[in-house]
């Protein structure tokens, strides 16, 4: 029998800091999961290296499950982002040795391949109409058959989601946590917000037809009557999600949002259990759940929130932001791959220097993206190249509302 000989933590920051767990059984196979938690990376560290790897030491590193439900019910203080990061990197290692050890593709251990590819959203965003459009051709101009719309409000500075610098031709390049010692402080006007959405997205419209898929993210920051106010609104121009309307964790405050309109729901990139999706799934009160596999538990875990959801006709829509390693965005696409109740998957290029640390083999085309067919993950770290760039401290914003400068959900 093979055991799991080292379990190591390995930080980059190749232009953003990553976290990856490597596994490396007696047989010299080796693994890797994604332990990026933005903004709080190292309290992942110390937990993976203080409590989780003295423990894997010796173990089968083919009892993923009961690698799971040891270090989750062993752990005794249950879920949480940091316990939740840090057993998802265990369970995506152990994936990954399992799909090497055995000559297969992940997605192939989780049942085999659903649907040829898994359709992607690219983020498009401006500060004003022109800049967005010119960001919504690039995207067209890449293949994205799907685009998340971002804009500035007038009368606020920097807002969540929009790029400075969107050129024909260039990456689309937006990263929240900015490498400072204390986070930036954005401000925030809710009304200003409502007034000016709608006509970005009937701008939209107007221009590019009512094909496009098109999405939103309000990124928490909306009371239950606002996010109401802006699902009405929104309804003419056909999106196919308002993401994060409200703060996630009051559930029930769903409730009021669905009964009041029509436009699709997903939530849950900040969730890191299947509690915290309980009354949102049974009560039919979502559309997607948004989770990430290293945010929630692992493959493991996020199967299972997957196939619960199935069961109430609730579909995928996994967080693939630029904070979500290739790692992470690895596993997640082998699970788009397998699962029956896919829905998209949000597809944001990570930087040429980060594709240099991490040498992934998934494919992006015509809209679609697909995890390859290498056993395991089908992702290799450049330890080398990784040892270079160094962890920097580096925080996502502060959200304050203008009025009389209150914090604010950012
Ligand atoms: O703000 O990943 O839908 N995507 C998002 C992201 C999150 C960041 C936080 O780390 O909301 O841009
Ligand atoms: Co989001």
């Amino acid at each position: 029998m093979s055991t799991i000989e080292r379990a190591e933590v390995l930080i980059t920051s190749p232009g953003r800091n990553f976290i990856t767990l490597k596994i490396t059984t007696s047989d010299g196979v080796t693994g890797l999961g994604d332990a990026t938690l933005n903004g709080r990376e190292l309290s992942v560290v110390a937990y993976l290296r203080e409590h989780i790897a003295p423990l894997l030491i010796g173990r089968d590193p083919h009892l993923i499950e009961d690698t799971w439900q040891y270090l989750y019910r062993g752990a005794y203080w249950r879920r949480g982002p940091v316990t939740m990061a840090a057993i998802a990197a265990v369970d995506v290692a152990l994936w990954d040795i399992l799909g090497k050890v055995t000559g297969q593709p992940v997605h192939q251990l989780l049942g085999g391949a659903s649907r040829t590819g898994a359709l992607a959203y690219g983020h498009a965003s401006g500060s004003d109409t022109p800049s967005l459009f010119t960001s919504i051709r690039n995207h067209l101009d890449q293949g994205f058959r799907a685009i998340r719309v971002q804009t500035a409000v007038p009368g606020l500075g920097q807002v969540y989601g929009v790029a400075t610098n969107q050129k024909p031709g260039q990456r689309y390049d937006y990263e929240p946590a900015k490498r400072a010692a204390l986070p930036v402080e954005e401000g925030w006007d809710g009304r200003a917000y409502l007034r000016h959405i709608p006509t970005v997205f009937a701008a939209v419209r107007e221009e590019f037809g009512p094909d496009l898929t098109l999405l939103h993210d309000a990124h928490h920051r909306l009371s239950p009557n606002e996010a109401a106010i802006l699902g009405k609104s929104l309804e003419p121009y056909d999106l196919f999600w308002l993401e994060d309307c409200t703060p996630g964790e009051n559930q029930e405050t769903l409730r009021r949002v669905r009964s009041q309109t029509t436009t699709p729901l997903a939530i849950g990139e900040v969730f890191n259990s299947v509690y915290d999706y309980q009354t949102l799934i049974t009560e039919q009160l979502i559309d997607y759940v948004r989770s990430a596999v290293a945010h929630a538990g692992g493959i493991s875990a996020l199967k299972k929130i997957i196939d619960f959801a199935a069961i109430y006709q609730i579909k995928s829509g996994f967080h693939g932001a630029t904070d979500i390693s290739p790692v992470g965005q690895a596993a997640a696409l082998h699970l788009d791959l397998a699962i029956h109740n896919f829905g998209i998957q949000e597809y944001m290029k990570h930087s040429e220097a980060t594709l240099e640390v991490f040498k992934t083999s998934y494919t992006f085309k015509n809209g679609f993206l697909h995890p390859g067919t290498t056993p395991g993950l089908g992702v290799e770290y450049d330890e080398d190249l990784a040892a270079r760039f160094d962890y920097m401290p580096a925080y996502l914003p502060v959200n304050r509302l203008q009025l009389d400068g209150s914090v604010h959900d950012w």
